[in-house]
């Protein structure tokens, strides 16, 4: 089934120089990156993308890491794309994700663990437009 998701590579991740790695992570898994761009959230945004953590201890925390620094956010498409995203992206706490994933091999904590990509249908559809138009 061909799908469409949102993927966010964060701060910590752009600033360890992380982008190229990434994209080409995502492009030999056969996935297309349909749209992307370096960019700075404010606080509105950042809150609206995390909406659903909203209450949460970490979600404070969330927020101040992804306006630490910029972003690049990526619309990507393909067969499976937000299965095969989560793949890639590997475990929420990279001390419990497998080598040869995103944050198995460069996140440093839960909170600065590298990517942010969708959960579900609903979450890329919640999540898309705030981003990308059309
Ligand atoms: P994922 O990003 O793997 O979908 P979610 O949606 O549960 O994980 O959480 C979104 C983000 O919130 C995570 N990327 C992580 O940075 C942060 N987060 C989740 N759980 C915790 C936690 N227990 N402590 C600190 N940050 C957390």
């Amino acid at each position: 089934m061909r799908e469409r998701t949102f993927v966010m590579v964060k701060p910590d991740g752009v600033a360890k120089g992380l982008t190229d790695e990434i994209v080409a992570r995502v492009e030999r898994a056969g996935l297309k990156i349909v749209s992307m761009r370096r960019m700075k959230l404010d606080r509105g945004l950042a809150e609206e993308l995390y909406s659903v953590h909203r209450g949460k201890d970490f979600f404070e925390r969330l927020v101040e890491h992804v306006l630490s620094g910029e972003v690049v956010v990526m619309l990507v498409e393909g067969e499976l794309t937000i299965a095969r995203m989560r793949e890639l992206s590997g475990a929420t706490d990279p001390a419990k994700a497998a080598k040869g994933t995103i944050r198995g091999d460069f996140g440093s904590s839960i909170t600065e663990n590298i990517i942010h990509a969708a959960d579900s249908a609903e979450s890329a559809e919640q999540e898309l437009p705030l981003f990308f138009k059309g």
